[in-house]
């Protein structure tokens, strides 16, 4: 009995702790802008599977709407284009930064010190987080 516990301790160590599917990091979100009631949304999205993870929608219950943009610089000019998913490779990342891939939040409703962000993927909510914006001192 005792032998058999002290196997399965070592196969326990062995493999590690599970690791959640999908781990969100370096998560920041912009104040939303005043009067245009939108902020932006950074983070690294780490996908610890086998399988690509395809992001097809990103809810919050503090603004109206979220899409999935990307910046390019196409003759020096700037644009964002809409993407319908974010794609995390299997055992890989994406990386959502200032002048790349980023959420944009539309419609901010007023007052809200917290932004919770759901992502779906083929409907299905597979992560939620909450950013707090920083207090100013
Ligand atoms: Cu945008």
């Amino acid at each position: 009995m005792r032998l058999s516990v002290a196997l399965l301790a070592t196969a326990l160590v062995a493999c590690g702790a599970p690791k959640p599917p999908l781990v969100i990091s370096e998560l920041e979100v912009t104040e939303p802008i005043p009067g245009r009631h939108m902020s932006a949304g950074f983070f690294i999205l780490r996908n610890n599977t086998a399988e690509v993870i395809n992001i097809t929608g990103v809810f919050s219950p503090q603004f109206a709407r979220v899409e999935i943009h990307e910046t390019t610089v196409t003759d020096g000019v700037s644009r964002m284009r809409r993407l319908d998913a974010l794609v995390v490779p299997a055992h890989g990342s994406v990386v959502l930064e200032r002048g790349g891939k980023h959420l944009m939040l539309m419609q901010a409703h007023e007052g809200s010190d917290v932004v919770t962000l759901q992502f779906l993927s083929a409907g299905t909510p597979v992560l939620s987080v909450d950013y707090v914006f920083p207090k100013d001192n």
